[in-house]
């Protein structure tokens, strides 16, 4: 018996020493860098310093990391984007969703072990747009053994978008009534490793393991390197069969890990190419650099390459590779989301981002807090309130998400707590929208690939499945930080009754001082009502929509007038809106009016219509 007793203690002693803990100490704040060489501007720091630190850490090891909210008038919060957080999803990050914001000078304590996680991960503010501002950082996740190639060394390198002016900026003028086609804000170069025209020196036949990891908020990037094969190894966190390619299709969020086996001729040395999808863009500046070049070096004595030209953009599809740990397709789902995402303008003249029309509308009480609150009522989907898209999972049933893209971009989507398989990701029509069609769809993998962050064409739409085993609050959304912030997410609220038995999933005491300090109830429904969680009086709701047609030519008139008055103060790139003389036929055909009659417009004297502004709309 003693025998047994030394035996578990000396188990759990090896289990002890095997785990690391390591504890960051992290202060926000800004400091102004120059990033792409181009210019200096704010930028968000990490205790001071520029860019934030990267992590590498073992399977099973603990993170903790204080967040110190070091900024004067802003909240925020930390996202480990991929980690599952199985047992503790408070730990997970979006404000509002899984925590309560960090109000300035609070101290959010972000504290979880990674069991489940190996590869390549990061992290990154779950507040508007601050990850664009340079708080962002990749995470390593590492297992003896774990990758199932071989490979002389690792690298990590890190892809975004840079632009010249801070998100807040930004903000301000794309969530704007003088914006209302929604176009985004256009980037003003690409970087790698937070700078631009990287040297990445290398050694002659060696065999590199580079993790390729975008940390940007929109656009999608081409990747390729001259003359060398990539052999995709693994993606977001998931090891795959081996799959070679010249060029590589990343959106914002998604990662890459490649194999890269280098010359034994060291006499010249190669270009690192990334590539905007411009496609993306609403207008491409002609000024914009649209593929930027780095180098990758065998010999520095040498001179280094121009920029490499392709003639076609044939990239790797992600949805043929499949997981190395092969994974059948799952069972027939028990149950099945369909959402239908569009952009439309509400009542402001903003433009907005709706799944299935709602627009996701943050709720008074955190919904995780609410789900813990919340006991028997916490599988009613009413208690989240009406305007976050809730939809409540029982436990390990087989959930399919059917979206349809009804809107004429691309947008990478984003599941919290999971990676899921992919079944269909369909093509793109020329020029009409295609619900996915459950009795005509193309043959199911057999092994479906997997992964946590995946691009649905335009107009098109894409099903995937995953396995409601992870008790939480999962965010859904889409990963371009303009679409978020105009509202395109859903709630996943995964067995509650597991999140309510699990005591690793109770607030800590640090998460309900920070709820304190910020002014947001750690209890309550949606509408923070304690007492009655079926009563959802007072929640927040999305802004009426644009009810008629006369109004909608009222609103686009008044923003036609309005713009005619400050025309000379805002920057027109900026809004996607360089061609003027056709500013009013894009506006009038992203709001779906019927253009014949809205160009034909009577004189003005229609109901609700200002009529100036309307003579300025039939007069062009
Ligand atoms: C974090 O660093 C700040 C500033 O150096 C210090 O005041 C604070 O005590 C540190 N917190 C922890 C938990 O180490
Ligand atoms: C990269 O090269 C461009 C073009 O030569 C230059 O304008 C920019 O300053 C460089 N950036 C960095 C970070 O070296
Ligand atoms: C944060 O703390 C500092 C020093 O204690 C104080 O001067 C400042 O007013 C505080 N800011 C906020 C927003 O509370
Ligand atoms: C982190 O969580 C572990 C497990 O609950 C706990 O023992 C530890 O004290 C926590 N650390 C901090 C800094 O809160
Ligand atoms: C990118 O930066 C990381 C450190 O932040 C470094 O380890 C890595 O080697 C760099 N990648 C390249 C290709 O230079
Ligand atoms: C490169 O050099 C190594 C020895 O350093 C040799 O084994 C290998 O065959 C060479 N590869 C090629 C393609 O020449
Ligand atoms: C590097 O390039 C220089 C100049 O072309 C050449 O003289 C030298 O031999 C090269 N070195 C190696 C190690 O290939
Ligand atoms: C790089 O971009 C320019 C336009 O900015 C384009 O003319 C050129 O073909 C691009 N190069 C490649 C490799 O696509
Ligand atoms: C590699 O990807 C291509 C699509 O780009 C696909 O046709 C092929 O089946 C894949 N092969 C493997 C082994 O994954
Ligand atoms: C494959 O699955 C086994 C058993 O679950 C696991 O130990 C291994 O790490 C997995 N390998 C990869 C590459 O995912
Ligand atoms: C969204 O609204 C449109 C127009 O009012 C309606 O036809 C459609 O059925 C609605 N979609 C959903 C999923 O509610
Ligand atoms: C979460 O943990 C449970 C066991 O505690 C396990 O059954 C489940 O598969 C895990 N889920 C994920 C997504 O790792
Ligand atoms: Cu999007």
């Amino acid at each position: 018996m003693y025998a047994v007793l030394l035996l578990g203690l000396m188990a759990t002693l090896r289990v002890a020493l095997a785990t690391t803990t390591h504890t960051f100490n992290w202060t926000t704040g800004w400091g102004m860098y120059n990033v792409d060489g181009v210019k200096d501007r704010e930028v968000i720091t990490c205790n001071g310093e520029f860019p934030w630190p990267d992590i590498k850490v073992n399977r099973g090891d603990r993170i903790v990391v204080y967040l110190n909210n070091g900024f004067t008038n802003a909240n925020t919060s930390l996202h480990f984007h991929g980690l599952f957080q199985n047992g503790t999803s408070q730990m997970d990050g979006p404000p509002l969703v899984s925590q309560c914001p960090i109000a300035p000078n609070d101290t959010f304590i972000y504290n979880f072990t990674v069991p489940d996680n190996v590869g390549s991960y990061w992290y990154h503010s779950h507040v508007s747009g601050q990850y664009q501002d340079g708080m962002r950082g990749t995470l390593i996740i590492e297992e003896e053994g774990a990758v199932p190639y071989d490979y002389d060394e690792e690298v990590v390198v890190q892809l975004s978008e840079w632009y010249h002016d801070t998100t807040d900026v930004l903000i301000n003028s794309f969530m704007n009534l003088y914006n209302p086609t929604g176009a985004e804000p256009i980037p003003q170069n690409l970087i790698i490793n937070n700078t631009m025209n990287l040297t990445w020196n290398v050694e002659p036949d060696t065999t590199y393991l580079l993790r390729i990891i975008n940390t940007g908020g929109f656009v999608s990037q081409y990747f390729w390197i001259e003359d060398h094969d990539l052999t995709v190894v693994e993606v977001d966190g998931v090891y795959t069969e081996q799959n070679t390619t010249d060029m590589l299709y990343i959106t914002v969020a998604q990662r890459y890990s490649v194999l890269i086996h280098t010359k034994n001729d060291t006499s010249r040395n190669y270009a690192i190419m990334q590539k905007f999808d411009d496609t993306m863009l609403d207008v491409v500046p002609s000024d914009l650099q649209l593929n930027a070049t780095s180098y990758m070096v065998y010999n520095s004595t040498t001179s280094l390459p121009s920029e490499n030209y392709v003639d076609e953009l044939d990239f790797l599809d992600d949805f043929y590779l499949v997981p190395y740990n092969k994974t059948e397709l799952f069972d027939e789902p028990d149950y099945t989301i369909t959402v239908d995402v569009a952009m439309d303008n509400l009542i402001n003249g903003v433009n907005y981002a709706f799944f299935n029309n709602i627009t996701y509308t943050t709720p008074k009480v955190p919904t995780l807090l609410t789900a813990l609150s919340a006991g028997k009522n916490a599988t009613d989907a009413t208690v989240y309130g009406s305007n976050i898209n809730a939809f409540v999972l029982e436990k390990d049933e087989v959930v399919e998400i059917v979206l349809n893209n009804l809107d004429s971009g691309t947008h990478p989507f984003h599941l919290h707590g999971h990676i899921f398989q992919v079944l269909v990701r369909d093509v793109e029509y020329d020029d009409t929208t295609h619900a996915f069609n459950a009795d005509n769809h193309t043959a199911f993998p057999e092994y479906p690939m997997m992964r946590d962050t995946l691009y649905v064409r335009p107009q098109s739409n894409f099903v995937i499945r995953f396995k409601a085993d992870n008790p939480g609050v999962w965010m859904f959304h889409c990963h371009i930080e303009w679409h978020l912030i105009q509202g395109l997410a859903l709630i996943l609220i995964e067995d509650p009754a597991s999140i309510q038995s699990t005591a690793s999933q109770q607030i800590t005491e640090n998460h309900k001082s920070v709820c304190k300090n910020v002014g947001v109830p750690y209890e309550g429904n949606a509408a923070a009502n304690a007492t009655d969680y079926l009563d959802l009086t007072g929640e927040n709701i999305q802004l009426k929509t644009i009810p008629t047609g006369f109004t909608k030519k009222g609103i686009i008139a008044m923003v036609f007038s309005c713009l005619a008055g400050v025309l000379g103060l805002i920057s027109i790139a900026l809004y996607g809106l360089m061609d003027m003389e056709h500013v009013e036929e894009k506006v009038i055909e992203e709001l779906h009016l019927d253009v014949d009659k809205v160009l034909a417009a009577d004189d003005g004297t229609d109901e609700g219509a200002n009529s100036s502004a309307a003579e300025k709309v039939s007069s062009d």
